[in-house]
């Protein structure tokens, strides 16, 4: 594959710093060289400029940092598009979860039906309304669904940029009560950790590749780093514990890679000040080795 890695040194997201260093600490863990020996075809474009204009933080209508999100989300939007334009794999290491706003309104340009494969302990499936926090990256799938302020909706084009039919979140463990609300509204397909004890990853994965491959002309994997249960990665900020391990998640991988239908990915919510000896930059370089074809056998 032609991969086109972008940094996106996201913090403004929530309130706690060092998800800034997140996208060098997967790049420490060897994740490029890992890609490049592969065989395939790799260029790192670096980290995109995050605003931070006022250098403290604002809120307004319980929205943290949202001027700032708005205008780095629009760089990141544009950055996207380009590499789809260029016809390379965007492969994006962050960075909070709000940069997924960003990343997903460039993405959807070049899809009639983006399918979002959502690999997270929470649904970031907030609102200003809803949100228990104000933090942003608590939102950006509601925002993606066309949710949410208006000029956080409108970011590279006023369309929503994903339908809650194409949507697939995958290890929810810690849903808000609007956000469960918002799931059953909008027949949203979750398999929660509930789901994914009974039937198992490796069935859970077969039949979300089932699911969005008939229905979507491109799949793209958003995998938070909290998704995973905190023992194996504590580098995050919001951790919770009970979810998927390192070897449940790299078959995932493997079964995606497997299947060939991922057409863009991102890796999110690195904190390596959170962290110990950068275990969750290791298993996020480790699990883009293996969601790129890398084997044990
Ligand atoms: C919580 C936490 N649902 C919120 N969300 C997180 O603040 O909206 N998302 N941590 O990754
Ligand atoms: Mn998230
Ligand atoms: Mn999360
Ligand atoms: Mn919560």
């Amino acid at each position: 594959k032609n991969i086109s890695i972008i940094g996106v040194p996201m913090h403004l997201g929530q309130p706690l710093p060092g998800t800034d260093l997140g996208p060098d600490a997967i790049r420490h863990a060897g994740a490029v060289q890992k890609l490049k020996r592969l065989q395939h075809d790799v260029e790192d474009l670096g980290n995109i400029k995050i605003e931070f204009v006022s250098g403290e933080e604002q809120r307004e209508e319980n929205l943290l940092n949202l001027q700032d999100i708005i205008d780095s989300s629009t760089t990141l939007a544009k950055k996207t598009d380009d590499v789809l334009t260029a016809k390379r794999f965007p492969l994006l290491f962050g960075g909070d979860h709000s940069m997924a706003i960003g990343s997903l309104a460039g993405i959807s340009k070049h899809y009639e039906n983006l399918g979002v494969i959502w690999y997270d302990a929470h649904g970031d499936l907030n609102d200003s309304r809803t949100s228990p926090s104000g933090n942003i990256h608590g939102m950006p799938l509601a925002v993606s669904l066309g949710i949410g302020h208006k000029e956080l909706t409108s970011i590279h084009g006023d369309q929503p940029k994903v339908k809650p039919e194409n949507l697939v979140i995958i290890g929810a463990r810690d849903l808000d009560p609007g956000e469960k609300e918002l799931i059953r509204e909008r027949g949203i397909r979750v398999y929660s950790m509930r789901e994914v004890d009974e039937l198992g990853m490796n069935a859970v994965i077969q039949k979300t590749i089932e699911y969005l491959k008939e229905r979507t002309d491109g799949i793209h994997l958003s995998l938070d780093l909290d998704g995973l249960d905190p023992t194996e990665t504590p580098g995050v900020g919001t951790p919770v514990y009970g979810g998927p391990s390192y070897r449940e998640t790299r078959h995932a991988m493997e079964l995606l890679h497997d299947a060939d239908v991922i057409t863009s990915a991102e890796f999110v919510e690195v904190n390596p000040l959170l962290d110990d000896k950068n275990k969750t930059g290791i298993v996020a370089a480790n699990l883009i080795s293996a969601l790129f074809g890398e084997t044990l056998k």
